[in-house]
């Protein structure tokens, strides 16, 4: 029983004793101030009253002055804050090595290739100047041999060319005028005498035969070859002419 909850039956007991000890005359008086009127001999205590309400809640004590314990373990990890503003911009950094970016890197490009072009069409030029012979996008060459109509094929292709076969009549005046003897044309009717084609497989659309030509003497003739004046005869492929090879330019 708390102290609060027993003072009430404390003071009672304090009352009526002192009540029981005055005299008779002055239990009149004593009526006037009393709770209890006790004449005659004392009762027995009541039960105790039931227990009070709480009382507010008391101010915050001292810390204590014993020995702090030891510190706990960590507890565990929080959950994450939200991010927080942006920082301010930092210092502006150095500036980087020249040359070390793409734009830099492609304008060099641009004018090493626009160099190589310039020096690899001057080769060219050096090139049909002193042994080939133009004619709009191809160029002729020779080795200066003669040799049979299957080894002058398959040297041109070796040279990622082909051997010469005018398709019209500038090319094959361009050809006379650049041989200095009877060459072979890159044309054969090997598949189907008299219908010549070229080296593609298709049927020859301009064709320059000399008079009496193509007439496929004995024992066969089924290569063609170009004539000092420009005209063409079928002849023998074992047969040895001039090597003339053209190449796209
Ligand atoms: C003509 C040509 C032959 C050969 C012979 C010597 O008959 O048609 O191809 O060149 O001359
Ligand atoms: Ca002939």
């Amino acid at each position: 029983m708390s102290l609060f909850t027993s003072l009430p039956f404390l003071l009672l007991t304090v009352v009526t004793a002192s009540c029981a000890d005055t005299e008779a005359e002055n239990c009149e008086n004593i009526q006037k101030t009393c709770p209890v009127i006790a004449c005659g001999p004392p009762g027995i205590n009541g039960f105790p009253g039931k227990d009070g309400r709480d009382g507010a809640k008391g101010e915050k004590g001292e810390p204590g002055q014993g020995l702090r314990g030891s510190q706990g373990p960590p507890g565990k990890m929080g959950p994450q804050g939200t991010p927080g503003i942006p920082g301010i911009p930092g210092p502006t950094g150095q500036k980087g090595d020249p040359g070390e970016n793409m734009g830099d890197y492609i304008r060099l490009a641009t004018s090493e290739t626009a160099t190589l072009r310039s020096e690899l069409n001057q080769i060219k030029n050096w090139l049909i100047f002193s042994l080939g012979k133009k004619v709009g996008k191809k160029i002729f060459f020779t080795n200066g041999k003669k040799m049979p109509f299957n080894e002058v094929k398959t040297l041109c292709a070796q040279f990622q060319g082909r051997v010469a076969t005018p398709m019209n009549a500038e090319e094959n005046r361009a050809l006379k005028d650049f041989i200095t003897e009877e060459a072979f044309l890159g044309i054969t009717d090997q598949e189907t005498e008299g219908q010549f084609m070229d080296l593609t497989g298709s049927r020859v659309t301009y064709q320059n035969w000399n008079d009496g030509e193509p007439n496929n003497a004995s024992p066969g003739e089924h290569c063609a070859t170009l004539l000092s004046d420009g005209t063409w005869n079928d002849i023998a492929c074992s047969a040895s002419y001039l090597t003339v090879c053209e190449f796209s330019i």
